[in-house]
């Protein structure tokens, strides 16, 4: 059954830009409730953990270096069909290839450095929101 959450983690391209408030208003006004929220860092060894399921792929060091050299926001968002909203919302991995509207497309420069992360699965959701919050972070 689909939960109404998903996850998302405004990546630090976004805020090196000074992005994170246009993005959070996109969010919202999308429909998104925001249930936990924070401004964080990962170390290397949180995003190699968090994109584990990329380790073989070519761009993974290239990947852990870049969620790495800078803060993100973390946040998880409530709303009917929450995942499959989200995914809309934020559009393709590659902004060249998301529909005009979308956050990938307004605020990412490439297929590597695209701005916002959003859960793929409610079972990733669940996984990737208690990597970064306890219960006690969450309303
Ligand atoms: P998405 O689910 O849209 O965030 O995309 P993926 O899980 O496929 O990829 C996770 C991150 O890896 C992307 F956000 C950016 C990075 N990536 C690359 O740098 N190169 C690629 O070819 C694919 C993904």
């Amino acid at each position: 059954m689909a939960t109404n959450r998903t996850f998302t983690m405004l990546k630090p391209d976004s805020l090196e830009k000074g992005n994170t408030g246009a993005i959070l208003e996109k969010i919202n006004a999308a429909g998104f409730k925001i249930i936990a929220l924070k401004q964080t860092r990962m170390t290397t060894s949180d995003a190699q953990a968090f994109y584990e399921v990329h380790k073989e792929r070519p761009f993974f060091g290239e990947l852990v270096t870049y969620m790495t050299r800078g803060p993100i926001v973390a946040a998880i968002l409530e709303k009917e069909n929450a995942v499959e909203d989200f995914r809309t919302l934020i559009g393709a991995t590659n902004p060249e290839e998301a529909a005009e509207g979308t956050i990938r497309r307004s605020f990412a420069t490439s297929l590597s450095e695209n701005a916002v992360h959003g859960s793929d699965s409610d079972e990733n959701a669940a996984i990737e929101g208690g990597f970064h919050f306890s219960g006690r972070d969450i309303f």
